[in-house]
């Protein structure tokens, strides 16, 4: 799932949860999730009677499983319910069953601070969650101690303060040695970050830079449902009213005067991978400009999804993306043929409204991930895979979408890390080689230090 705020990385109820879980003798999740993973990770049930609810999450403290505010929200009805666990002692502030994990995504939520959660401990938690619900992809071993990486975070026992944030070692790389160590080879495996800034020297214009974002320019059409840009990509949004995307889609993604190429920041990236030194690129970014560069499909994670393909949200019926595009040119939803044909097999009557009007059902949406959908499963199993990496390199890219974010948040203390960003999205200067200003400009400096073609 891709969620549009920060995780809270300090919450106090996740810190005091784990000391209390080893104070009550409580088996602690990681381990929990280690023993029951596969039963629970292969069909999530919603506990709740008589609910068919599947984005399933679990309770972090009675282990039962409900579904989420997406569907019938029963996992909120769970925790305003629960009082804090009896035997345990007086904690701060209320434990009520407000910790939940998502066995859709391997996210943490907390009720009681209302957001999204991350922590060290979190990640040990979700590393263990994808190994066990993505088996075959998965390479990190938890048993393997690397020697530069902590081991397995030990449970911290009750109310001690929270633990002290990642500490940056090694000075940052200076722009030669980078260089220097993409020329010699020592850097060979390399994972690179990438977001929307990449794809704007391509002409198609990010979210959040003023004036030429789309959020700037989905403020600037009449689109009076929306409260907040952001709301175009909502799948609530989009499930009852499909219009304000399809105008979207025709304005802004679909419009002549965008005839996207990849640059070079597409073809470093294709370099990287002919020289045997790219580990993996995730990609935040929908266009597929990074294939058309030439990088092939099992180099590149497209963490949000892409648009070579569409289906109705609702019954995943398949359909042809030219229809989708030919339905947005028309400024036109495309309603699912499958699940509003009359005689369709889930049900829906005679497919007819009282008024002689078509029950409207799923419309069709191009497979690129929507706030409150899950994230490709491509994206979890190979999420512990940046572990592996010698060089991290962030290009365009604010990091304010999560889980994506995820991946930089507990990389090893020692792997350098680059940005090259007009702006730092987030690191603490001492721990980057930071490169501001245009992308275009500093990864073509790159390429010409290395005697690599440039477009
Ligand atoms: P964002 O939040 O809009 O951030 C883009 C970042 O790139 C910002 O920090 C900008 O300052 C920086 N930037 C933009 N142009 C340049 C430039 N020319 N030189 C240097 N820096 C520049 O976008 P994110 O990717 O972080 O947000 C994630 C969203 C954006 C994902 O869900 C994507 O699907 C989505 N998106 C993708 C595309 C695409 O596929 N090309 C386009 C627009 C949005």
């Amino acid at each position: 799932m891709s969620f549009a705020v920060s995780p809270k990385i300090d919450c106090p109820h996740e810190h005091s949860y784990h000391g209390l879980c080893q104070e009550v003798g409580q088996i602690p999740f990681r381990q929990w999730i280690e023993e029951n993973g596969r039963a629970i990770t292969s069909d999530p049930q919603c506990s709740a009677i008589g609910c068919a609810g599947c984005e399933t999450w679990i309770c972090m403290y009675c282990r039962e499983q409900f579904c989420s505010r997406y569907e019938m929200a029963h996992m909120v009805g769970h925790y305003e319910d629960s009082i804090p666990p009896a035997q345990m002692n007086d904690p701060p502030g209320s434990l009520k069953h407000c910790l939940a994990f998502s066995l859709s995504d391997g996210s943490f939520w907390c009720y009681e601070c209302d957001t999204y959660i991350y922590s060290p401990q979190c990640r040990e938690i979700a590393v263990t969650f994808s190994d066990i619900k993505f088996p075959d992809n998965g390479t990190s071993d938890s048993s393997v101690v690397d020697n530069d990486r902590s081991p397995v975070t030990p449970w911290t026992p009750s109310f001690l303060p929270p633990p002290p944030p990642i500490q940056s070692n090694p000075p940052p790389l200076t722009f030669e040695e980078l260089c220097d160590k993409l020329k010699t080879k020592q850097f060979n495996r390399v994972a690179v970050l990438t977001g929307a800034g990449i794809s704007v020297a391509a002409g198609i214009p990010d979210f959040r830079t003023p004036g030429i974002g789309l959020y700037a320019r989905v403020a600037e059409l009449d689109l009076p449902e929306l409260e907040r840009p952001e709301q175009i990509f909502q799948l609530e949004l989009f499930k009852d009213n499909p219009y304000p995307f399809t105008k979207i889609a025709k304005e802004c993604l679909l419009s002549p005067d965008i005839k996207p190429h990849p640059v070079n920041a597409h073809h470093f990236i294709k370099q990287l991978n002919d020289a045997n030194q790219l580990l993996l690129n995730y990609t935040q970014n929908i266009d597929g400009l990074e294939l058309e560069a030439g990088l092939p499909l099992s180099k590149l994670v497209q963490a949000h999804g892409h648009m070579r393909s569409a289906h109705c949200y609702r019954c995943r019926y398949e359909h042809p993306m030219k229809d989708f595009l030919a339905a947005c040119e028309r400024y036109q939803p495309l309603l699912c043929k499958y699940c509003n044909e009359d005689n369709a097999e889930d049900g829906g009557g005679d497919g007819y409204n009282d008024d002689d009007t078509p029950v409207r059902k799923g419309y069709v949406k191009p497979d690129i991930v929507f706030f409150g959908e899950s994230l490709p499963e491509s994206f979890h199993s190979k999420f512990s895979q940046i572990d592996d990496a010698d060089c991290v390199i962030v290009m365009g890219t604010s990091l304010k979408v999560y889980p994506f974010a995820f991946l930089v948040a507990a990389l090893r203390s020692t792997v350098p890390i680059v940005v090259i960003n007009r702006d730092n999205p987030g690191f603490s200067a001492e721990r980057i080689l930071f490169l501001p200003g245009e992308i275009e400009d500093n990864v073509k400096k790159i390429m010409n230090a290395l005697g690599w073609q440039t477009v």
